[in-house]
């Protein structure tokens, strides 16, 4: 606990944070308190001892120079839209990568930042929902910040802030700056839930954009040109023949053609 936060620029986002030396996952806690919490509520933990990734996969955050951190969101708007969220705390996080550190991070569709092919950031969105309506949101973003070596199953594709500079980072303004944008970008989002409104900056960053992706399902996968998102926040693609269709975050993977990216 060697470093302070502080944020000071949001009208609501941050203005409660709790940093803990260590925690299970920082979204686990916010699940814990969110019952009795605001929307805004923001958690960062030094360590995370069962960090997670989407579908059960884990997120390794043993190392003390992440930033792990999660907030809590109550939206009034239906469930089925709550996953454009994750693109809207992306793009935040892109924006807030390049203007603190000058670093060129690249959004990979829909929940990664990378920087020079290398996983940077991962982002988990989660919800509880009642009937027809959302209980809370929770986003869960994950950054390697000052991290200078990975364990070996990740080692040949994760990177972090660090490595890339060439330098340590100051993780306090890189938390206020992916606040405060994230904040602003939600805010459009809400006039008419749709993300309409940012897709124009989303696009300019995201890498897919114009390169061939390998869809897999499980069944043979197939390789497309990524040409933009909806504004459901849905990946366009393209056929051979110039076919464009959706493909919804979490029903298929997508990869670059030799990797990764
Ligand atoms: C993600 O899942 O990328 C979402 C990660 C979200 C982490 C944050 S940290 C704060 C909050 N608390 C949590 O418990 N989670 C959130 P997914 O797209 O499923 O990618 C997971 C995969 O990324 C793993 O299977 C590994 O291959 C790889 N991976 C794991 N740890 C990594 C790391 N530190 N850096 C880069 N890649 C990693």
């Amino acid at each position: 606990m060697d470093w302070k936060i502080s944020v000071s620029d949001t009208k609501w986002l941050g203005r409660e944070i709790l940093h803990l030396r260590n925690t299970d996952s920082t979204n686990e806690e916010i699940k814990r308190q969110a019952e009795i919490k605001n929307q805004g509520f923001v958690v960062v933990a030094d360590t995370q001892s069962a960090g997670r990734g989407r579908l059960g996969r884990t997120w390794e955050s043993a190392d003390e120079g992440g930033i792990w951190m999660s907030f809590l969101l109550k939206p009034e708007i239906s469930p089925d839209k709550a996953s454009q969220i994750t693109l809207i705390a992306a793009l935040a996080t892109a924006l807030a990568i390049r203007n603190v550190t000058g670093l060129p991070g690249y959004i990979k569709w829909p929940n990664d930042i990378v920087i020079n092919r290398k996983k940077i950031v991962g982002i988990l969105t989660e919800m509880s929902t009642g009937p027809d309506k959302i209980n809370y949101v929770v986003v869960g973003i994950g950054i390697n910040a000052n991290i200078s070596s990975f364990p070996d199953n990740i080692s040949d594709y994760a990177g972090s802030l660090m490595i890339e500079g060439n330098k340590p980072v100051d993780r306090n303004r890189i938390i206020a700056e992916l606040l405060k944008k994230f904040e602003e970008y939600y805010e459009i989002f809400l006039k008419d839930s749709s993300l309409a409104g940012i897709m124009a900056e989303y696009e300019k960053l995201l890498i897919n954009k114009g390169s061939e992706v390998v869809l897999s399902d499980g069944g043979v996968p197939m390789v497309r040109t990524a040409v933009g998102i909806s504004d459901k926040g849905e990946l366009l693609v393209k056929d051979e023949s110039g076919v464009i269709t959706t493909v919804l975050a979490g029903e298929v993977s997508v990869r670059g053609l030799y990797g990764y990216v």
